[in-house]
């Protein structure tokens, strides 16, 4: 009962706007697990649109979904276009105060699909894959 309360009392706090806008509830625009890695790529709308975005990365243990520290992250897009040079653009990513989640910003000019590369080298070890994801 305790912990409804207390949850009702985060509920209203946000309501009000005092808490910050991270208590929203993320959804999943991409998920890749790299060995023991599984990094989560998410927004409040779930999902990139042209122009800027706001973002959240998550590095979790494949084995218990436990936070991993990644330690330095980048997170970089490219979209190929028929004729044309590809067009790139990478996110600028701050950790934030859990362990393992990184906030981040990009800003897409054209909507389309594009290849998505994130690195990590820190104590959950070091390490990359590429995926694909939309931008609307
Ligand atoms: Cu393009």
């Amino acid at each position: 009962m305790k912990r409804l309360v207390a949850a009702f009392a985060l509920v209203l706090l946000a309501a009000a706007g005092i808490m910050p806008a991270t208590w929203a509830a993320d959804k999943t625009i991409a998920t890749q697990k790299v060995k023991d890695v599984v990094v989560t790529l998410k927004s409040e709308s779930g999902q990139w649109t042209k122009g800027k975005n706001a973002f959240v990365l998550e590095f979790t243990s494949a084995k218990d979904t436990q936070p991993l520290d990644a330690g330095t992250v980048t997170l970089n897009t490219s979209m190929t276009m028929t004729g044309m040079a590809p067009m790139i653009a990478g996110a600028t990513l701050n950790p934030d105060k859990t362990p393992g989640r990184y906030l981040g910003t990009i800003e897409f000019l054209d909507t389309g699909t594009r290849q998505v590369t994130v690195t990590w080298d820190g104590p959950a070890g070091k390490g990359s894959t590429k995926f694909y994801a939309p931008v609307r």
